[in-house]
This record gives C-alpha cells, structure tokens and sequence, in this order.
C-alpha cells in the first residue's frame, strides 16, 4: 500500500514532474510541511515565506481569503513579487501551490489559469480546483497545465464544519481523478480515502498513487469562528493517512505583524510532528 513507501520511492510511480518533484523535495527536506501564508501585503508574504522556507516542502501562495470576485490578490501584487517567490523557491527548495480553487467552466478556467493578472500557471507548479463542474474542469485546467509540467490537486472533502463535500460527491471526485492521472496529483481531503470513487466493477489499481494534502492542522485550538476545524499532525499523518499538513495560522500567527523567530519555531515543531508521524506510520 501508499502507505508503507517512503515519499522517495513513491516519486517513481509519478509520471508527473509536479508530483515527482514534491514527493522528492518532501524526502530531501524531511518534510511533509506546507505552510499556507494568508497574508494581505508582500513584504510580510515574503519574509514570512523566507522564515519557513527551510523547513517546508511546500508553500501555499494567495489564499482564497484575500479574493475580490474572480481575482485572486495581495493587495500590491506586481511582477516583481512573481520573481522574488520564484528565486526563494529555488533558495529553499519548495514548490508553490496556488490554492487557487478554480470552480468554473473548462472555457472560462483556461483563461482563469492561463492569463488575466495573476498567471497562475505560468508559476505554481500546483494548484487546485473544485470538481463541481465535473470532468470538464480538470480538461481545462490540463490543457493549460500540461505542457508546462504542472499538477492538480481536486478538493474532494473540505475541513469546514458542514462542509457539502462528502458522500457520493468526494467519491466522484476521485472517479474523475482516476481518469485523469496524468495531471490530477491527488486530493484536498482530510482522510486517505483508499478505494474511495471505484464504480461498479472497478477494481483498485495497485499503481495507482494520489498525494493527500490535509488543511485543518494545528497543535493549539481546535476550530476558529469560522468553521475551521483542526486536527493534530499526527491524527493527520497517522491515523487518517495523508501525505501532506498544510498549516497557516498555526505557524505565523495571526496578523500581518510577523514575529520571525516565532514563526521558525512553529515552522520546525510543526515539520516534526508531521515527519514523526510519517515515519512511524512507514514501521507499521
Ligand atoms: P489555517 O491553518 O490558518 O486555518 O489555514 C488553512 C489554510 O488551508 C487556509 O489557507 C485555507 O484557505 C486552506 N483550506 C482549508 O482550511 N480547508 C479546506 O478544506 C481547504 C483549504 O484550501
């Protein structure tokens, strides 16, 4: 099962090259850690990104929180922002995610992806979308993001209290996955799910190798007044299965006022418990 190799051995089963250089970049940093920086000006985005860069192996750009209608913004997002992520990127040896949640019609998410302010494909190796529209999304988004190497993540379940994506929808959205492995890396989702979206006479395919990326992750609290509803990286890891914990407030706090130590200690005692737990689960 996934679940027994190691990150390093599972970036073979990738055709991929997104997958293959996470899985791998996971294995070098002995991190299964992607910090998501919610924050709303570049200067803290920055050094908040360079303060965890060496201990991520993963960086969830522009959340969704700061959108404005169909724009994903920092407030004073230019070009220049675009290269700085870049360079740190390669400083530190993380990919970018763009936690995008693309939603709409293959039509329109080809030039949601492709162009408008943002650019999204032509810088995040990864970034995600919901499967309500059905398989046309993913087409879209493929077509765009193929050529340029990148992948895709699908939401199948969400952290939020009452959250609709559960039942015959997640298992849809992994259906629609399995068609597409070529550009869908794995899921948005709080639990392995293996099996899961198998329709009458499928039979699981031993190949096959989806990333579980798991918002919902803190060590302190258990839920904001939001909805949010967290979980330990160990309950994540070990027990539920997944690959990655994507962590945010957790690490850098909550305003746009960045203590730096304070945000490297969270940084590393969050790698740890999540890399713990990935290794304890491999000696099950
Ligand atoms: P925090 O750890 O501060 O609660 O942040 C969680 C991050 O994960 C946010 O950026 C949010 O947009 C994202 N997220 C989530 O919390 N739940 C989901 O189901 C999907 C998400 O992308």
């Amino acid at each position: 099962s996934v679940l027994t190799r190691s990150y390093g051995e599972r970036a073979a089963h990738h055709s991929n090259p997104a997958a293959k250089a996470l899985l791998e970049t996971m294995e070098r940093k002995k991190s299964n850690l992607c910090v998501s920086v919610d924050v709303s000006k570049k200067d803290s985005f920055l050094s908040i990104i360079d303060a965890v860069g060496p201990y991520a192996s993963l960086i969830k750009a522009f959340a969704p929180r700061l959108l404005l209608t169909h724009v994903d913004i920092i407030e004073d997002f230019d070009e220049e922002l675009v290269k700085q992520l870049l360079e740190l990127s390669v400083k530190h040896d993380f990919l970018i995610f763009e936690d995008r949640k693309f939603a709409d019609i293959g039509n329109t998410v080809v030039l949601q992806y492709s162009g408008g302010v943002h650019r999204i494909a032509s810088w995040a190796h990864i970034t995600n979308a919901h499967p309500i529209p059905g398989p046309s999304i993913v087409s879209g988004l493929a077509s765009v993001g193929l050529p340029l190497g990148r992948g895709l993540l699908l939401l199948a379940e969400m952290s939020t209290q009452g959250s609709l994506a559960h039942g015959a929808y997640t298992e849809d959205a992994v259906h629609i996955a399995r068609t597409r492995r070529d550009f869908v890396i794995g899921f948005i989702a709080q639990r392995r799910m293996e099996g899961v979206g198998l329709y009458a006479g499928e039979a699981l395919d031993e190949s096959e190798d989806f990333m579980i990326l798991t918002p919902g992750v803190g060590l302190e609290v258990t839920g904001d007044a939001l909805g949010q509803q967290y979980n330990t990286p160990r309950a994540v890891v070990l027990e539920a299965g997944c690959d990655i914990i994507i962590v945010g407030r957790g690490i850098y706090g909550k305003n746009n006022a960045v203590d730096i130590a304070a945000t490297q200690t969270s940084a590393e005692r969050y790698r740890k418990e999540g890399w713990r737990a990935y290794e304890e689960r491999l000696r099950r």
